[in-house]
């Protein structure tokens, strides 16, 4: 499954895990990128030392290329960024935001930037200043999303840049990934499936509200706040939402959120914690190693493919 994408990041498969606040540590990120896919570490609002200790908990475990996700919106970004450098990590994906000023900084210390986007004008920025690629992020990822969906995301974004797009929300077994390719991605990001692997450290609870969730059971919470968030229905989205419907302040409705993922990764509290996962939950049934779901994923992919020349 060679692509542009795999000979860009030399990976054997062009599977990127995505990088996911409070899951993607290093255990997580280290099994991906020793089964040929791109392991990630989700800085989310983690403290930089935190961060350090991360990329250097997964290089003691694989030496194959793994990256760092920054969520724009922390305090600690801009630390988080000077990291990428002094550590000398190989890739940085970026998500909520827009990672603009640390691009010269990036691109000289030779990491390869791949910053997520949802639209083809954050696309074609990103590409005028300099990314190496693109992760185009559909509205049926988990957590915090845009508005367009992948199936007219990807291919709007590939006709409009010459970057690799890496193709994000909605896809966690071979058919996705083929459906992906055809649409002119390069390589896919996976989120909600890695959640529920051996390797992850979530709770119990949060990995077994994903394996029992169903098609419908995916809400998105704030969008009158601007700040869009999927997560599995629960008593917290159905607060929020009431509240939402009843015009609350955004102060009133952060009260519900604060330290709301936390609460269900860690505290395994997956009734008043916010449960994020993307709406491809209900396809996810069985909990394996991150070395069994890559090899399923690839020889399913390769199966739908057979025939075809997509992968270059
Ligand atoms: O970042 C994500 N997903 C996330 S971040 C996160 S942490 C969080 N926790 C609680 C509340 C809010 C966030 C959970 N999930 N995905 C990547 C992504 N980036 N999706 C959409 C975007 C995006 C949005 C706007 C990227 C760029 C952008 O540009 C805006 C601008 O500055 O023009």
């Amino acid at each position: 499954m060679k692509t542009e994408i795999t000979d860009l990041l030399k990976i054997k498969y062009p599977i990127i895990q995505g990088g996911m606040a409070w899951v993607a540590e290093y255990h997580l990120a280290a099994a991906v990128s020793e089964a040929g896919g791109l392991g990630l570490i989700g800085a989310a609002n983690a403290p930089v030392e935190w961060v350090r200790e991360q990329i250097r908990e997964v290089r003691r475990r694989t030496d194959k290329p793994f990256g760092v996700n920054i969520m724009l919106m922390s305090p600690s970004a801009d630390e988080v960024a000077k990291i990428i450098v002094e550590e000398q990590v190989p890739v940085v994906t970026t998500g909520a935001g827009n990672p603009e000023k640390y691009m010269t900084m990036w691109k000289e210390a030779g990491t390869k930037v791949i910053p997520v986007v949802a639209s083809v004008a954050m696309a074609k920025r990103m590409e005028r200043c300099g990314a190496d690629a693109v992760v185009a992020e559909g509205t049926e990822a988990g957590g915090h999303i845009g508005e367009n969906t992948t199936m007219v995301l990807i291919p709007q974004i590939v006709d409009a840049v010459s970057i690799p797009v890496i193709a994000a929300g909605g896809i966690a077994d071979g058919r996705g990934i083929a459906a992906a390719l055809m649409l002119g991605a390069k390589a896919v990001q996976i989120g909600t499936h890695f959640v529920v692997t051996k390797e992850s450290q979530v709770h119990d609870n949060y990995k077994k509200a994903i394996l029992k969730a169903k098609d419908i059971d995916s809400k998105v919470t704030g969008r009158t706040t601007g700040h869009p968030v999927r997560a599995l229905r629960n008593q917290m989205t159905k607060d929020y939402l009431k509240l939402e419907n009843e015009g609350a302040s955004p102060e009133e409705l952060e009260m519900l959120t604060l330290g709301g993922l936390r609460k269900a990764v860690v505290d395994g509290d997956v009734v008043h914690g916010s449960v994020m996962a993307g709406q491809i939950a209900g396809l996810v049934k069985e909990e394996l190693t991150c070395q069994e779901l890559i090899q399923k994923l690839v020889k399913e992919t390769d199966t739908l493919m057979r025939g075809t020349n997509c992968y270059e």
